[in-house]
């Protein structure tokens, strides 16, 4: 179950003692991430921030049993219809109502209580299939150096800022580097970011050569002693195969500075985004093996059935979730407690 990002740093780990002066913004705020909001108040936040993801999903369950007991041919037409519409994805529905006829034939499913159980046992079945345990060696020499990937407006640049809150906040030493030089406006967001989280960040003039840039950042970190390097990249060049061959060109210039690098090729995807989220997974993993997932703005509109559709598509994790645009907002992938959020009762 731990992530990289966990094995990285611990799970309710305090600042380390170095961590002294001038950061008492820092320890104010990892007041807030401390453990205590692991509790109830963080699962609070979860439920709130998936609630109309929920809305659109496990409501309209609820909803099929209204006036209707019995659980039929009709019923499980009905059922389809909600799943394929909550972008749970043709073939995962077509499973999931395989399973549960089966189970209908089997007399187990007495109501819609018993189906809506069965339902959320399956789902976490498919969440906790895809969530793969260590099977990311970390680096044993720093920095570990984090390649971010995404088509534009998903979520790249906000999602390496909560990182590297998230690593910073543990006591990491991170560093920002804007590979993304087809946009001006890029670098100048990341910047904005480093200067709200308090990282450095590494930035040439627009139009620079991005494999460059990467090149002079990671000469940057080694003798200082950073432990996390975050790339951001561009989500969009002049064509599709040129932006391919450019991130082809990125991760090959970090193998030759750093061997082994990058130690994790993050794939950014807006969860909002239903089908097109599955095809630009599918574009991006065949160009340059993506090693992990981060869906974003599962607080939106998006519908909760992508996230079960992705793990049943690819055999890649879902590290983090963004249910928000804060910094805060950046959460670990856990199956329990996202199916538990989805499918909580109770308000709205
Ligand atoms: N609601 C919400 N908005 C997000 C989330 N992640 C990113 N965004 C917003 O999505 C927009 C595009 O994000 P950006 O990081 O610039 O995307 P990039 O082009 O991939 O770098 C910005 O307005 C972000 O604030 C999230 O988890 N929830
Ligand atoms: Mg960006």
């Amino acid at each position: 179950m731990l992530s990289w990002f966990k094995k990285k740093i611990g799970g309710a780990q305090a600042l380390p003692p170095e961590q002294g002066a001038g950061s008492e913004v820092a320890a104010s705020a990892a007041e807030a991430l401390a453990p205590q909001e692991n509790g109830a108040n963080f699962f609070l936040r979860l439920k709130d921030g998936l609630s109309r993801t929920r809305k659109t999903f496990v409501r309209q369950i609820d909803a099929l049993f209204l006036g209707k007991r019995q659980i039929d041919a009709e019923l499980l037409e009905d059922l389809e219809e909600i799943l394929i519409m909550a972008d749970i994805g043709a073939n995962t529905t077509q499973e999931l109502l395989e399973k549960t006829r089966e189970q209908v034939r089997r007399n187990e499913l007495a109501d819609g209580q018993a189906l809506k159980k069965a339902l959320k046992e399956m789902i976490l079945g498919y969440l906790r299939n895809a969530d793969h345990p260590a099977d990311l060696a970390l680096p044993a020499q720093t920095p570990f150096v984090v390649m971010v990937l995404g088509v534009n407006g998903v979520g790249k640049t906000t999602t390496i800022g909560k990182l590297a809150y998230k690593f910073t906040q543990a006591g990491q030493k991170v560093l920002l580097v804007a590979a993304d030089t087809f946009r001006a406006a890029a670098s100048e967001q990341l910047q904005i970011w480093a200067k709200r989280v308090g990282v450095e960040v590494v930035a040439q003039q627009a139009g620079a050569d991005p494999s460059s840039v990467v090149f002079d950042a990671l000469d940057y970190a080694k003798p200082r002693n950073f432990d996390v390097v975050l790339v951001d990249t561009a989500g969009r060049l002049h064509t599709k195969v040129n932006l391919m061959e450019e991130l082809k060109k990125i991760k090959r210039v970090m193998d030759k500075k750093i061997p082994g690098a990058p130690h994790e090729i993050l794939l950014v995807l807006d969860a909002t985004t239903g089908q097109n989220a599955i095809s630009q997974a599918r574009l991006f993993n065949e160009a340059v093996d993506v090693t992990g997932l981060a869906l974003t703005k599962l607080d939106g509109t998006a519908k909760g059935g992508i996230v079960i559709n992705i793990c049943h598509e690819f055999n890649i994790p879902i590290r983090f979730i963004g249910i928000g645009e804060q910094m805060e907002d950046l959460r670990d992938f856990e199956p329990g407690e996202f199916v538990e959020a989805l499918f909580a009762e109770g308000e709205a």
